[in-house]
Formats: structure tokens, C-alpha cells, sequence
């Protein structure tokens, strides 16, 4: 069970966030809002507490709070976001993070790690290895993790931005999974629901609590996770998909 989030408002400078797709446009700042409180909405009628961060227009990207955090049942890791134009986002995540946990710890240089990477499932994380984390800042999660008595793995990446970009575990044993991962032995044990080519955006989904968030235009992903018995809530995140972002990237959930 979630029981609190974190999220940040979109800043005007939202325009300049990193995006590969600049063919889709910039993100329109009203409806960008819109879309925000729509999602808290979401989060909160799934029965979590929100905490709601003020804009920070000196990071386009600092919405997308997964990211520079990792937060578990035990502890919280403030990750070293691999992006340049991402860095110093992770020091300003830090004095939240404290009101809810005693237990910090960090990825350090040389190490790189955005939370989009790291896949809770129990008390394992799958850790992909991206543009954005790499090595040793995945080793350096896995022994943190070890600490507390959790245990981490390292999944290689090659196509997608994050490892969660085509990846979401649902709970029990349900894996939404698409394009790259699909064939991948780590996923074996898990009961898999396939995202076609089409819906790829819609491998991001995030579980919360008894319902599961699905991005708005995604019929078939919708109907699919509807079929293995979940309740479905349908966001629209149109305008950070612009932007390479997606439902889990726009919230920290423990
Ligand atoms: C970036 O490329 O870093 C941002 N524009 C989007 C980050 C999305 N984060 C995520 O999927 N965890």
C-alpha cells in the first residue's frame, strides 16, 4: 500500500525539458496544469496523501521527481541524475525526502542513477543500465539495498529512455511489458501482459493501491489490464509525453 506522494508542479520552462520526440511539439502550459491536477486527483482518490512542490523554473525537467529519488519501505536514496541539464534537481528533492525518512543515502559520483531505472518488485529492484544510470551507480544501489537487507539486479537497456519506460510491475507477479523486455529471461518468472508496438507509451502505468493508472489513448493496454481483474483510472499525460515523460516520472509513491 502507497500511503503518501510526492509530486512537483511543471514550471513555465517545461518547454526546454529534454524530449527525443520534438516532432510532437511543446508542451502547452495551461493544459499541462490541467493535466496535473488531474493526476494528483487520481493519486489522492487512489487514498494517497499528496504533497505538492512548488515549480522550480531553474530545472524544465524537476516535474519528473522520480527520478532523483529512490524511496523504499526502509530508507531513501537521493539518486545522481545522469542528465546534465538534470543535475542539482536531486539537491532540491532532499529537504521533503526528510520529513518522511531518517534513513538517507546517496549515489555518488562517479555513479549516475534516475529512479526511472529502478523497478520495485518486494524487496528486489531491477536496475536498467541507460544513457541515464550507469555501472557504478547501479552498484552502488545494490549495495545500499543489501544494507537494509533488500537485494537489487541489473538489467542491460538498449533501446528505451528508462528501464520503467517499458516496464511496469503491477504486483502480484503481473509484468506489463513491451518492445526490448518482452524476451528478456530476467522477467521470466512473471505473469506478462504484452504492449504492442502501437501503445508503447503505455508500458509506464503505475499500480496504486487497489487501481492502476493508464495514460489516456491506449485503448487496447486499458482493456488488457481491465481483463487480468485490475480497476483502471485513465490519465491524460499528453503534454509531459512531449517531453519523455510519463504517469510514474510526475509522482514519488511509498
Ligand atoms: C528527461 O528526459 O529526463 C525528462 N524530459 C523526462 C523524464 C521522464 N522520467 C521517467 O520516465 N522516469
Amino acid at each position: 500500500m502507497f500511503k503518501n506522494a510526492i509530486v512537483r508542479r511543471p514550471g513555465h520552462s517545461l518547454v526546454n525539458g529534454i524530449t527525443s520526440t520534438p516532432e510532437l511539439g511543446k508542451p502547452d502550459y495551461g493544459l499541462t496544469i490541467k493535466q496535473h491536477d488531474a493526476y494528483i486527483g487520481a493519486l489522492r482518490f487512489c487514498g494517497v496523501e499528496v504533497t505538492v512542490l512548488q515549480a522550480d523554473e531553474r530545472f524544465p525537467d524537476s516535474c519528473f521527481v522520480e527520478d532523483v529519488a529512490v524511496c523504499t519501505k526502509k530508507f531513501a536514496v537521493i539518486t545522481n541524475p545522469g542528465a546534465s541539464s538534470r543535475k542539482g534537481e536531486e539537491k532540491v528533492i532532499i529537504e521533503v525526502i526528510k520529513k518522511f525518512y531518517n534513513n538517507l543515502e546517496y549515489i555518488k559520483e562517479p555513479g549516475t542513477l534516475e529512479g526511472g531505472d529502478v523497478m520495485m518488485v518486494g524487496e528486489h529492484f531491477y536496475i536498467g543500465l541507460s544513457k541515464r544510470t550507469n555501472r557504478e551507480g547501479a552498484h552502488q544501489l545494490i549495495e545500499v539495498l543489501k544494507k537494509y537487507g533488500m537485494s537489487g539486479s541489473i538489467v542491460e537497456t538498449s533501446e528505451m529512455l528508462h528501464l520503467k519506460s517499458g516496464l511496469a510491475y503491477l504486483e502480484d507477479n503481473i509484468l506489463l511489458v513491451t518492445g526490448e523486455f518482452i524476451n528478456n529471461l530476467e522477467f521470466k518468472k512473471f505473469n506478462k501482459i504484452m504492449i504492442e508496438e502501437e501503445e508503447i507509451y503505455s508500458a509506464n502505468c503505475i499500480r496504486v493501491n487497489d487501481y492502476v493508472l493508464v495514460p489516456a489513448g491506449s485503448p487496447e493496454t486499458k482493456e488488457k489490464i481491465k481483463a487480468a481483474g485490475f480497476k483502471v483510472i485513465v490519465v491524460d499525460t499528453s503534454e509531459y509525453r512531449k517531453v519523455n515523460g510519463g504517469l510514474s516520472c510526475l509522482s514519488l509513491r511509498f
